[in-house]
């Protein structure tokens, strides 16, 4: 029986097999909503007629024509082998499609697409279905056996794509351009335009362009409508807006001095801003006032998008939301970021958003945004929106990282997500994105995107999952390994460079860091053999070469070019790979110093000795005069008395976080911690993190000074009345350590 059924297991292996080495089936991305494939119709350099490009969207045809090897009956020489394949294109309602009326979803931007071995059809419901049937028959047609099918197709979302809202370098002209193409292809069909540090605008938003940019912008425009994106210009005038008619003709005249360049869609945008520009029943008039004397007066210009003040529930209060969803027009969209400023969506937030503001809210998701966390690249997979909310919004946008390549990683799961929400799988999306961008390196990229996902600790607290699955240090054997695969990875994508320069040059800072982050682990492996045989002079030798390695990363920056906004030092695998190396070192070298006497001064100092200290000012003790292991929020005062009955309270443990060099300060009765403020803090929700609880020491004449570091600012500690406060810029030598053991 067991025979049996491992043969019978075999035959039928063999039959996926073989009918595999010929069906080439295309996985076409964005999933289309219903597809079904039949055997091989034709050779992907067959000859090809098209009937219907007369009618038919001009941009379809134009993108058509030049991809695919076209037949022409009055010019071209007779086709040597097979008779041409037929391809008819066309509209709902044009002759040449007629036939497939019934066939063409009834969706905006829908459309069928079917191939046979003598026809392809591709009928439109308008011009951007037309278009994207031609981009999925495109996607076919990359094979070299094109293979029979039908599809029936159309968006869950009707508005889908980007907006360009970080701060920090805005993109470049060329860096647009690619991105345009980039949505065509994977049918997105909005951008909104609204780089925070473009002057003209937010700060200078009365002021029209100057003439050398309006080309560009014109071009910008051009492009996008080609694409079958639209353009969205935004103004963001809440920094300085008087709530005066003088300042809503600024607007509508800068918006006209926008129009005048194509732009047909606009935004208005309040976030991030305070004082009198906040003022919801101001926003709304406002809005009001540009959509009667502006959108209205043209026949051509959409309904506007705004983002208002209060762009998430976490900032929510008083009646704001509920006053822009009465007092504002109905066709107005307003912007939404969900639970807080960085979230992925729920089904929940959306009813709750939708009921304040009496329509369905426009997702602005900010993600892969990486202006608050600069050192990290976000290239992971895109999850955790619900499936289930295409209904319930109005657009879905995400805010990309201002590294524009690089983002299309995110973009191309978020173009997935927004066509086909319902099957949107974020795996299988994040393996096509990979391979759609670096064909020529997918392996070696994946292995760099994979050490490129998680954010840190910032003060959005959104974290990402699965960074470095590929890393094991279970022994010896794992970590060179795990190493070798971070060099190999990284060797591998630089030599690939040709094939994608735009790529590179925004990666290549984090791609060399992890080149380095691998060799440091390979010394790191050597250093543990060396003291495993005894040597001494080569564990010397191979932690100053770690050391080495270490400083010409943490030297590493990325744009620094003249007049660059962010100049980020990279991390890579800072969740996984990056603290195990460092924690991992410092043990070891710990390890080494108890066995040998030998180069001991190539180690770094510890200044002050890891135990239990009282920390006193003018002889006054630091005392935790709540011990609560579970409250926060509260903070230790100087006392004049020792404390006989709770000793513990005014001792601290004082150690040195191997994470990085820095001192970390606990209260010895309830293991409390100070956080950067001089409060305690200590809940489920803001665990005890290196990142932002550990400190600078330096001594002067016996006496401290105690600073911040890392995410929590450089303030030096002082005393103030009977506590600590944090908000120094001058050293305070006030404090004494006097060691208890
Ligand atoms: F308009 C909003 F929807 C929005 O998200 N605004 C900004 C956005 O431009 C930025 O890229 C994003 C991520 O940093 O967050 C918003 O900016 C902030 C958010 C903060 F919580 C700026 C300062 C903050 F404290």
């Amino acid at each position: 029986m067991k025979k049996y059924s491992t043969l019978f297991i075999a035959a039928a292996l063999a039959t996926v097999l073989t009918s595999q080495t010929w069906a080439q089936t295309v996985t076409v991305s964005p999933l289309p909503q219903e597809i079904t494939w039949g055997e091989k119709a034709f050779d992907n350099n067959q000859p090809i007629t098209v009937k219907g490009d007369r009618t038919a969207d001009a941009d379809a045809v134009a993108i058509l024509k030049k991809a695919i090897n076209i037949y022409d009956t009055k010019k071209s020489a007779k086709p040597q082998k097979a008779t041409p394949v037929s391809l008819v294109i066309g509209e709902a309602g044009d002759a040449a499609v007629s036939r497939f009326a019934k066939k063409i979803p009834a969706r905006k931007e829908g459309y069928y697409l079917k191939i046979t071995p003598h026809e392809i059809i591709i009928a439109g419901r308008d011009a951007s279905g037309t278009f994207y049937g031609v981009q999925t028959l495109l996607q076919i047609m990359s094979q070299p056996q094109v293979m029979q099918c039908e599809i029936s197709d159309y968006p869950s979302v009707g508005c889908r794509g980007v907006i360009e809202g970080f701060y920090g370098n805005p993109w470049s002209h060329a860096d647009r351009l690619r991105q345009l193409e980039f949505y065509g292809k994977n049918k997105m069909n909005i951008y909104v335009y609204g780089p925070k540090d473009d002057p003209w605008h937010r700060d200078r938003w009365r002021e029209p362009y100057p003439e050398t940019h309006n080309g560009k912008i014109r071009e910008l425009v051009e492009a996008a409508h080609r694409n079958k994106v639209q353009f969205v210009w935004a103004i963001h005038p809440g920094v300085d807006i008087k709530w005066i008619k003088e300042d809503s003709v600024n607007v509508v005249k800068k918006l006209e001095s926008m129009y005048d360049l194509g732009v047909r869609t606009f935004a208005v945008f309040f976030d991030d801003i305070w004082g009198e520009g906040a003022k919801g029943d101001k926003q709304a008039g406002l809005l009001n006032y540009i959509t009667d004397n502006f959108v209205r007066k043209h026949k051509d210009v959409e309904p506007l998008i705004m983002c208002p003040t209060q762009y998430n529930k976490g900032w929510s209060h008083g009646d704001y939301l509920s006053t822009l969803g009465t007092m504002m027009y109905p066709e107005v969209r307003i912007m939404w970021t969900g639970n807080s400023v960085v979230d992925m969506i729920g089904e929940n937030d959306m009813q709750w958003i939708n009921g304040q503001i009496r329509r369905k809210a426009f997702i602005w998701l900010n993600y892969p945004v990486n202006d608050y966390c600069q050192s990290r690249l976000l290239m992971g997979k895109t999850y955790g929106n619900d499936l289930n909310i295409h209904d319930m919004v109005s657009g879905f946008c995400s805010n990309p990282m201002e590294y524009a390549e690089a983002s299309k990683v995110s973009l191309y799961s978020i173009a997935d997500y927004t066509w086909n929400m319902p099957k949107y799988d974020s795996v299988s999306s994040w393996e096509r994105a990979m391979t759609a961008l670096m064909p020529t390196c997918t392996d070696a990229f994946q292995a760099f995107c994979e050490n490129n996902v998680d954010l840190g600790t910032t003060g959005h607290g959104l974290r990402r999952e699965d960074e470095s699955p590929n890393f094991t240090a279970a022994n010896i054997d794992d970590m060179a390994d795990s190493f070798e695969y971070l060099v190999w990875a990284a060797n591998n994508v630089l030599a690939d460079s040709i094939n994608h320069p735009e790529m590179l040059n925004e990666i290549a800072p984090w791609v060399n860091s992890m080149r380095l982050l691998g060799h440091r682990g390979q010394q790191y492996v050597s250093m543990l053999c060396a003291l495993h045989a005894g040597d001494s002079v080569a564990f010397i030798g191979h932690y100053r070469a770690q050391a080495e390695l270490e400083r010409r990363q943490k030297a590493i920056v990325s744009r620094n070019y003249p007049g660059s906004i962010v100049k980020a030092k990279p991390v890579v695998s800072g969740d996984v790979i990056t603290p195990w190396l460092t924690e991992h070192i410092a043990q070891t070298v710990k390890e080494y110093k108890q066995k040998h006497s030998y180069g001991l001064e190539y180690f770094p100092v510890q200044i002050l000795e890891d135990g239990e200290y009282f920390i006193k000012v003018n002889g006054e003790y630091l005392t935790d005069t709540q011990a609560n292991a579970d409250r926060t929020g509260d903070w230790p005062v100087f006392r004049k008395d020792r404390d006989v009955i709770n000793p513990q309270r005014q001792q601290w443990v004082i150690e040195q976080d191997s994470k990085n060099g820095r001192y970390r300060i606990t209260n010895k009765q309830d293991g409390r911690y100070i956080n950067e403020l001089g409060n305690f803090w200590r809940s489920k929700n803001n665990p005890y993190s290196p990142d932002w609880n550990t400190y600078n020491l330096a001594r002067k004449d016996g006496k401290w000074s105690i600073q911040n570091d890392g995410n929590a600012g450089h303030g030096f500690w002082m005393r103030e009345g009977d506590r600590i406060t944090s908000g120094s810029k001058q050293q305070q030598f006030v404090f004494e350590f006097e060691k208890i053991k």
